[in-house]
């Protein structure tokens, strides 16, 4: 059976799940998505993920053609035809077909786009040995350009600093803001333990404020560690105790070097080892049937 697509809140084949040449998504980056994860058939934290799409909407002029309470069923329905558990989706909504000018009133049918599929994961040795990651020369964008907290069709920064790790054997990198200071990853925000203290850059920095970022900020404050949500350089990575990463796709994975710099003792730590377990329990309770 055909993996199905849905648009518009209507399935298709995925061979025929098709945008015209003239959508701005395609002509300019012009529309926002989201990615999410479903375990045991639930998706995790639906809610925070469709607020945070209608925000990045809002922030770039997009009205989402469809109420969220409409769009999360579709998203339920949308994992049930592919009989799917364990998924990757990815919303899309694009501004639509519209003339060869960037004038958004030229557009008239915003696509609403759910796709669902299997999840590709970092392999599990490097949950168990850590990440290394470099900083690339490419900045996170400069949020007066285009705020890094609304997650737009335009990931070139991210795409091109992605190039920059691969190239230099690394399936992360960091990404500076602006200023210098520490932003996030291409796809991940990063943390530090000192001291058995977390530290992780404040939404300030220019970065996306990623859900699992906060489910695992809410994790740490339960058990009684402290949390700051500062400005933060190149030097409090070099200097860190641990480092880890969070995201949809990466949950919580532990970063070991950082430019040819081993964080540490070079190997995951404690802390991190500690909020990966306990994030992979509430991720099980929070879906459980
Ligand atoms: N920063 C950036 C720039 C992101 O794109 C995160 C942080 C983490 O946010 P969440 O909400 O996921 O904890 C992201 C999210 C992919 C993929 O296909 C990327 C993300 C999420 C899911 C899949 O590479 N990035």
């Amino acid at each position: 059976m055909s993996l199905k697509v849905s648009i518009n809140g209507k399935l298709f084949d995925k061979a025929d799940a098709k945008i015209s040449v003239y959508d701005h998504g395609l002509l300019y980056g012009d529309g926002v998505f989201e990615g999410l994860r479903s375990y045991n058939g639930k998706v995790f934290r639906l809610e925070d993920h469709i607020d945070r799409l209608y925000a990045s909407a809002r922030a770039i002029h997009l009205e989402i053609p469809m109420a969220r309470s409409e769009l999360a069923e579709a998203v339920v329905e949308t994992l049930k035809v592919n009989d799917l558990t364990d998924a990757y989706i990815r919303l899309v909504v694009t501004r639509g077909a519209g003339s060869l000018g960037l004038d958004p009133r030229r557009t008239s049918d915003p696509q609403v786009i759910i796709i669902t599929d299997t999840i590709s994961l970092y392999p599990d040795e490097l949950y168990e040995h850590g990440l290394k990651i470099i900083t690339s020369g490419t900045i996170r964008n400069h949020p007066a350009a285009l705020n890094p907290r609304i997650k737009s069709l335009n990931y070139l920064n991210n795409i091109l600093a992605k190039i920059e790790g691969t190239n230099a054997g690394c399936l992360e990198a960091l990404m500076l803001n602006h200023q210098g200071h520490v932003a996030e990853c291409t796809g991940d925000n990063i943390f530090i333990v000192l001291k058995g203290v977390i530290h992780t850059p404040s939404v300030d920095s220019g970065i996306l404020e990623g859900i699992t970022r906060q489910a695992v900020i809410d994790l740490a404050r339960e058990i009684g560690l402290t949390v700051i949500e500062r400005t933060m350089d190149r030097h409090d990575i070099y200097t860190a105790d641990e480092c880890f990463l969070t995201g949809t796709a990466a949950e919580v994975i532990p970063v070991i070097d950082c430019d040819a710099r081993p964080i540490g003792d070079g190997h995951p730590g404690p802390i991190t080892k500690d909020l990966h377990h306990r994030f992979h329990a509430l991720v099980r309770g929070e879906t459980r049937s």
